[in-house]
């Protein structure tokens, strides 16, 4: 039947559309099959020649024969029975991809009259593939000043399989520092996010592992998984800090320069920049005491510098402090309280304050000739 035909009323126009729905449906695909995939070698699909109306005797001298475009050799008909069944692998990913539906169209010829049936075969998803994630390992670096609630998104795993065996449900290993959360997005995927639910501090963890798992929605579940390898990196959160608040040296006076005094020991418990430490002199301490002390600002010895006098001075207090490098700096502080030891530096002197010059011959015996006074300036067994 050939038709050409232009409409002129709306009468005629309904006409039309009805002959061709007629011709549509006696064309196309009346019969409709399911078959999943994956399915065993003759697998029964549909028993094709009966639901078509044709008689089993008529297959052979009709020519009866199956086309499929593009997937020839999927289905097969049993000309015998009349019967279609899986003929090779149908693999559902592999002939639709990510479309939600999948189905093959065969179309069914006999001659004697020609006739031509479209058959539609659906295929179904099975539950053939876990959930992917694209590395083995993810690797996230986090400051241990983040505050608490601080969000990370994470990439989140695939499923090449359709519905609800491709519907993902993500578990983080238990842990102190993170929960999860689960974002929906508008295309139906899911992106798991950490969330900080604990401070990190990177001087007790200085890296966490950690496993998230996503699940599928199948019957039976598959599951794929991805390490979490967090780096906490450093914050400058601890100040530099001396052995002893206070330290106690003896030293001899008249020691020459350079003389070590003391060598002070700090410790800081960040790392890099924020542990690097600069010694220096508080400024509380007086001109007087920095000229005779030296300080090296980065070993933190002190050393003589100038006299040192038992007699002039014989204890210093210096006030230390010591600070890192980090931004803000931190400070930490001690004193060292020198003592200064005596040494026997000073000879006796000695003064004669009064003289009866000369002597008589005469004089008695007890007689007071010159009064004689003698000092030290020593201290001790030196002065005596
Ligand atoms: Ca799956
Ligand atoms: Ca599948
Ligand atoms: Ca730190
Ligand atoms: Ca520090």
């Amino acid at each position: 039947m050939m038709l050409v035909y232009t409409p002129s009323s709306p009468r005629a126009l309904r006409l039309l559309l009805l002959l061709l729905l007629a011709a549509w449906k006696a064309g196309s695909g009346q019969v409709h099959y399911s078959v999943p995939e994956e399915a065993k070698h003759g697998t029964f699909v549909g028993r094709i020649a009966q639901d078509l109306g044709l008689e089993l005797a008529e297959l052979v001298p009709r020519l009866f024969r199956v086309a499929s475009k593009g997937h020839g050799d999927l289905l097969e008909v049993n000309l015998q029975n009349g019967i279609l069944f899986v003929n090779s692998r149908i693999d559902r990913e592999e002939l639709c991809g990510r479309s939600a539906e999948c189905s093959i169209h065969l179309e069914v010829i006999v001659d004697r009259p020609l006739q031509v049936f479209h058959v539609e075969v659906e295929v179904k998803d099975i539950n053939d593939n876990p959930p992917v994630f694209s590395v083995s390992e993810q690797k996230l670096s986090i400051p241990e000043s983040r505050l608490l609630d601080s969000r990370f998104p994470l990439e989140g795993a695939s499923d090449a399989d359709v519905g609800e065996n491709a519907v993902l449900t993500y578990r983080l290993s238990p842990n102190e520092f993170f929960i999860l959360d689960i974002i929906n997005r508008k295309d139906k995927a899911k992106t798991p996010v950490l969330v900080l639910g604990k401070m990190l501090d990177r001087e007790e963890n200085p890296q966490l592992q950690l496993l998230l798992t996503a699940t599928d929605g199948g019957k039976p579940e598959y599951t794929g998984s991805v390490t979490l390898l967090i780096l906490v990196l450093d914050a400058n959160d601890n100040a530099p800090i001396f052995d002893r608040s206070v330290y106690e040296v003896k030293m001899y006076e008249n020691s020459a320069n350079q003389t070590l005094v003391i060598w002070l020991n700090a410790s800081d418990a960040d790392e890099g920049v924020n542990k690097e430490m600069i010694y220096s002199f508080s400024s509380l301490v007086p001109s007087s005491i920095r000229r005779k002390f030296l300080m090296n600002e980065k070993t933190g010895e002190i050393r003589v510098n100038d006299a040192i006098d038992f007699e002039d001075s014989n204890t210093y207090e210096i006030h230390v402090d010591v600070t890192d490098k980090g931004n803000p700096p931190m400070v930490g502080h001690c004193t060292v309280l020198v003592e200064v030891l005596d040494e026997n530096d000073n000879s006796p002197e000695v003064v004669i304050t009064s003289l009866a010059l000369p002597v008589r011959e005469d004089a008695q015996v007890g007689s007071v000739i010159a009064l004689i006074s003698v000092s030290d300036r020593d201290s001790g067994a030196n002065g005596q």
